[in-house]
């Protein structure tokens, strides 16, 4: 079986090589020059590392290299260092506090972004952890009947309760039942599922507004965690969608999803730099197995493919 390590490096593949190659490609003189920085650039940022994140480490890069002479692996170990720092201040564990019962855990992002897998996985990587929390979780997505089935198989298979109401009920209404029901089961955490239908703002807005007010009349300090789900695959679009909902609500962290075969791998030094949020976990693939804690340096190497 492979490793995480392993997983990640296959699923950077379409953006690792494209940026090897790249570098290949134009250092064939082995040396460093504004004209070849300028094209190095160019590869960042079809990466999708962003404008400002790229200055930053071509920058760097120049200061350290310029008009020298240098082998591809020595310009690939470089870059990856220079990423690494970027990277480094959203590498953060994820903790819950067993004291805080239920901890609760609301997940948002857009629709399709993996929020409703993402569950699935991280329910399934505490269960199986040293403190064997029980957990349950709540169908907030009340608009597709699909979300609460899908929510629903994967609690079966984690042999989770899943809190649900009918179809179209009101999503703030049905979260104040499932807390109040995880309180009477005494569990340890509470995953909140919901809905993220961007293309009406204001009405998510309110709604996940609605949902937070009504948490809080239970267990004030709840939601303990928001944590935004973000799906790779839509490059810079993910930062906009992690602007517009810091403005609706405090976002506590992030998970990025869809990291297996996106060509856009850079996008995480893009919100690295432009919005460093804790990088709680990352995403390979659909499977259960395929969710793992952020490493900045594991993370910047498989970009360069060290
Ligand atoms: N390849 C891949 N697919 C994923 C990943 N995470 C979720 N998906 C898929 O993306 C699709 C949408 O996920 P879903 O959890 O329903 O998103 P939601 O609408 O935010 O709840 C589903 O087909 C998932 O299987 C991932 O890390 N990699
Ligand atoms: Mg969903």
């Amino acid at each position: 079986m492979i490793n995480f390590f392993q997983k990640l490096n296959q699923g950077l593949k379409k953006t690792s090589s494209k940026i090897s190659s790249g570098i290949s490609d134009i250092f064939t003189k082995q040396r460093v020059d504004s004209e070849t920085l300028e094209d190095l650039q160019d590869i960042l940022i079809s990466s999708d590392m962003g404008i400002k994140a790229s200055d930053k480490i071509i920058e760097n890069f120049k200061k350290k290299r310029l008009n020298k002479e240098a082998t591809i692996t020595e310009i690939k170990e470089e870059l990856s260092k220079e990423i690494e720092e970027i990277l480094k201040p959203c590498e953060k564990s994820f903790t819950y506090e067993e004291q805080k019962k239920p901890y609760i855990i609301l997940m948002i992002g857009v629709n399709g972004a993996g929020k409703t897998t993402t569950i699935g996985k991280l329910a399934s990587k505490f269960q199986k952890s040293e403190k064997h929390p029980q957990i349950s979780f709540i169908a907030g997505d009340t608009f597709r009947a699909a979300a609460v089935e899908q929510l629903s198989i994967w609690g079966e298979r984690n042999r989770i309760r899943v809190f649900k109401g009918t179809d179209g009920c009101d999503s703030a209404g049905l979260c104040y039942d499932g807390i109040q029901e995880a309180i009477k089961y005494n569990d340890d955490i509470v995953f909140i599922d919901t809905a993220g239908r961007l293309q009406n703002k204001n009405g998510l807005m309110d709604e996940l507004k609605k949902i937070i007010r009504v948490i809080k009349k239970i267990i004030p300090e709840a939601p303990h965690q928001i944590l935004l789900t973000l799906d790779a695959t839509t490059g810079q679009n993910a930062l906009e969608q992690t602007k517009i909902f810091k403005e609706m609500c405090q976002v506590d962290g992030l998970i990025i999803t869809k990291l297996d075969g996106s060509a856009k791998g850079g996008i995480l030094v893009a919100i690295a730099e432009e919005n460093p949020l804790p990088v709680y976990y990352i995403g390979v693939g659909e499977g259960i197995e395929d969710l793992d804690t952020f490493s900045a340096h594991d993370y910047a190497q498989n970009l360069l493919d060290i």
